[in-house]
């Protein structure tokens, strides 16, 4: 996911070209907004962390890119594209580093496992509207 603060700083085009120069072809792609019930279901995970409600009211405040992306080693590859978490302590040339606000609004969104891939593409996206 771009996530709202990156949409709303009108960063969806770099953001799509750093991810396609990175060699990351788009299996599906949709501009759309969560609502509160959807963020608290996709980080279900961090129910539990301090941040949470904080996680959810942001998710939820605009729109956000969903993208299904396919490469060799992707999910550990697409980490290393966006960066760590907090944006101050991602590597120069990350997408973090470049386009994220703060440790909770961080600019996108990766899976962290290809099992959590596939949950969270069907989570995004019907069967037909992945290519
Ligand atoms: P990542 O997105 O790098 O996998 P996670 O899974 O630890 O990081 O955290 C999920 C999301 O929760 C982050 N993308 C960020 O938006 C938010 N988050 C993580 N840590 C914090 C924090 N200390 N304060 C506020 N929000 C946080």
């Amino acid at each position: 996911m771009i996530k709202p603060d990156a949409v709303q700083d009108g960063h969806i085009g770099a953001i799509l070209s750093k991810i396609t120069e990175a060699g990351f072809k788009i299996k599906a792609l949709k501009l759309t907004q969560l609502t509160v019930d959807d963020a608290k279901k996709f980080y279900a995970i961090h129910s539990e962390r301090p941040f949470f409600g904080e996680l959810v009211e942001f998710m939820s405040s605009g729109p956000i890119v969903a993208a299904v992306l396919e490469k060799e080693n992707a999910v550990e590859d697409f980490r290393k594209l966006i960066g760590a978490t907090n944006p101050a302590e991602a590597a120069e040339g990350t997408i973090r580093k470049r386009f994220a606000r703060s440790v909770g609004e961080n600019a996108v969104h990766g899976s962290d496992s290809d099992e959590n891939a596939l949950i969270e593409a069907q989570f995004h996206f019907s069967g037909r509207e992945i290519f």
